[in-house]
């Protein structure tokens, strides 16, 4: 468990710390020269039953809260020093409403210097407390009087401590490894050590990760975890990392960079969260305001866009773009505190909903549909409900990455989740419904209006559909409507698995002609030059018209002056197949083809071409390999589109 401390400047958290864990967190000169904590301290409290408490304790002064921000990011206990002379002052609300913000549940309270003080005074400043505690969610953590200097009371507070470190529920340890990183150092012998607390995953000698967000690759050399040396690391717990890496510079590593595994690196600038304004700011927040965002251990500047409203009043929450002056790392349920530009006032705060936005529209109505979906803590929970309330279709492999979900985890929460996987589309079987019956009525539309052709392509049916579909939705649906039976794929177009285009009188009679000289031609049709010597058509009427049967699935071109009945070409195909069986590794060379086909070796290249072109076979050298299945490629009653 970590403690940390929070309270006003000299009302005594630093001495009582070390009343407890006998250790000055106050190391360096200028903070004991002035009698004053500067940055964050470290102490170590050996547990009877073996464990660790560890302890981080914490400037007061309103000057330093950006390293109190720091401190308390990722606690799981707060220890709210209050001095009994002083009683509550702006700095104990500050960091109570700081707690609040960051979603601190688990506490006590220390009454300081009560040597100084009359029992009376005592309960009176307890009571005081309590006060405030109430609309926290730290209202009824029990309350110890203690003197840090006759030591009076830090027995009983120790107990406490030694006794909560094993009923709070340590931090799951799931999701990939995140540390943030709040101090950097070289030791001798050992070289650059980072310290931190680990916010998700575990962590192991030897393993590979990268510092964020700049993407440097490091390794781990060492860990020391509560202050132990050890072979891994949780989270939840605080860690000593000693790292090596390549492009790792001496002065490489600050205060707010994260130590993550490869698929937590995910810097983002512009992060949606819910946010609250404090209740006790004296105006509302407007839309755009500048602000300094404090998260794990990092402090930036950006805007607050709200999405919901112009502005927020005091007490009031909603939804809201953090867009950052840089990137940050940043992961959906990470706690953040949003204080006034000029670093003196905190405003308010909030919990990360999702760090991968749309470019556009940050906004919409279907957005904001989905960040309050999103929102729910319980990922599985979360993605049902923004597939139900999904106007189109979520973004699988965004959601799970937004939320640090592990490849096992996604998949666990996936198989649970009543949806239709298009890839890593998936609407809701409901909306698939919709999806389904609305592309097979404007396919029906599209055929009434179209007869003599095959089908729409996908652009053309997306523009024939009522309500437009997106883009990639369609094309991720339309191999599943194909395999459903709902529309037949040919090449680039659709069509119901019915329909049959019609011709025009007039090219029925020129197609009986044609057709009856192509299958004549067999595997060696005719080119278009010699049906037109042979017909004393014009050669360009008779291209055109060829043309049109190949979009009507009639004839497949070859090329621009040869086209196949399908089955010619198919017999071609299998002619292929068979070639390949017989070599020993399953290649064809243009000789192999020609003798299976049986055909001259000029057509044979010919054909070959056409083949690597529609990605049948490809070539490498003299050799091709097959890519495919013959009957994958021209299957079916009609040919592929070329
Ligand atoms: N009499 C008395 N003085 C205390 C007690 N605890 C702290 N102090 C004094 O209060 C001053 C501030 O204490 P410190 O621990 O640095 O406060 P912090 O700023 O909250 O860390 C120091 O001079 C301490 O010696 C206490 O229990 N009794
Ligand atoms: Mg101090």
């Amino acid at each position: 468990m970590i403690v940390a401390t929070a309270g006003h400047v000299d009302h005594g958290k630093t001495s009582l710390v070390r009343a407890l864990t006998g250790i000055d967190t106050d190391r360096l000169p200028e903070e004991k020269q002035r009698n004053l904590t500067i940055d964050l301290g470290f102490a170590y409290m050996p547990l009877a039953g073996g464990g660790v408490l560890g302890f981080v304790d914490v400037p007061g002064h309103e000057r330093f809260i950006r390293n109190m921000l720091c401190g308390v990011a990722a606690i799981d206990f707060a220890l709210l020093v209050v001095a009994a002379d002083d009683g509550v002052m702006p700095q104990t609300r500050e960091h109570l409403a700081i707690l609040e913000l960051l979603g601190v549940a688990e506490g006590a309270v220390a009454i300081t210097k009560t040597d100084r003080v009359d029992e009376e005074r005592v309960a009176e400043v307890a009571e005081e407390v309590e006060l405030y505690l109430d609309e926290t969610r730290l209202a009824g953590a029990p309350c110890f009087p203690v003197s840090s200097v006759a030591g009076d009371g830090v027995a009983a507070l120790k107990a406490h401590l030694e006794a909560r470190s094993g009923d709070i529920r340590r931090r799951a340890a799931d999701g990939h490894f995140r540390l943030a990183v709040d101090r950097a150092f070289t030791v001798v012998g050992a070289g650059l050590v980072v310290t931190g607390t680990a916010f998700s995953g575990t962590v192991a000698v030897g393993d590979q990760l990268v510092l964020s967000p700049r993407r440097i690759p490091v390794r781990v050399r060492g860990i020391h975890a509560q202050d132990r040396k050890s072979e891994r690391g949780r989270a939840g717990e605080r860690l000593a990392l000693n790292i090596v890496g390549q492009s790792l510079g001496k002065d490489g590593v600050a205060r707010g960079d994260w130590v993550v595994e490869e698929d937590a690196h995910l810097p983002a600038r512009r992060i949606d969260a819910s946010v609250r304004v404090l209740a006790d700011e004296t105006r509302p927040v407007a839309h755009w305001t500048p602000v300094h965002v404090h998260l794990a251990a990092s402090d930036v500047t950006g805007r607050l866009a709200l999405l919901e409203a112009r502005s927020l009043a005091p007490g009031e929450s909603g939804l809201a773009q953090l867009v950052l002056d840089r990137p940050i790392g940043a992961m959906h349920g990470d706690r953040f505190v949003l204080r006034d530009t000029s670093a003196t006032r905190t405003i308010g705060g909030g919990s990360v909903v999702d760090i991968l936005p749309p470019a556009r529209g940050r906004a919409r109505p279907a957005r904001l549909a989905y960040l309050k979906a999103v929102t729910e803590p319980d990922a599985a929970a979360a993605l049902q409900a923004a597939i139900d309330s999904a106007e189109n279709a979520v973004d699988l492999a965004k959601f799970a990455r937004a939320r640090n979900l592990t490849e096992a985890a996604r998949e666990k929460i996936f198989a649970a989740t009543e949806m239709v996987r298009l890839g890593g589309l998936a609407p809701s079987p409901p909306r698939w419904e919709r999806l389904r019956a609305s592309v097979g009525e404007a396919l029906a539309v599209w055929h009434a209006s179209h007869d003599d052709a095959v089908g729409p392509t996908e652009a053309n049916l997306r523009s024939a559909m009522e309500k437009r579909v997106p883009v990639d939705l369609l094309k991720r649906a339309i191999p599943e409507l194909d395999r459903e039976g709902v529309l037949v794929r040919e090449g680039a177009r659709v069509r119901l698995p019915d329909h049959r285009p019609r011709m025009s009188a007039a090219d029925e009679t020129l197609w009986r002609d044609l057709e009856s000289l192509l299958e004549a031609g067999g595997t060696r049709p005719p080119l278009v030059s010699e049906i037109a010597e042979r017909t004393g058509m014009d050669a360009r009427r008779i291209a055109t018209f060829l043309g049109r049967a190949a979009r009507l699935g009639l004839v497949v071109g070859a090329t621009r002056n040869r086209y196949y009945l399908p089955g010619a070409l198919r017999g071609l195909a299998e002619s292929l197949e068979t070639a390949a069986a017989g070599s020993a590794d399953g290649t064809v060379t243009a000789a192999s083809f020609r003798d299976a086909a049986g055909i001259g070796r000029n057509l044979a290249i010919e054909v070959l071409e056409y083949f690597d072109k529609v990605r049948f076979t490809r070539r490498s050298g003299n050799e091709r390999k097959i890519l495919r299945p013959a009957k994958e490629v021209f299957g079916g009653d009609s040919g592929p589109e070329t």
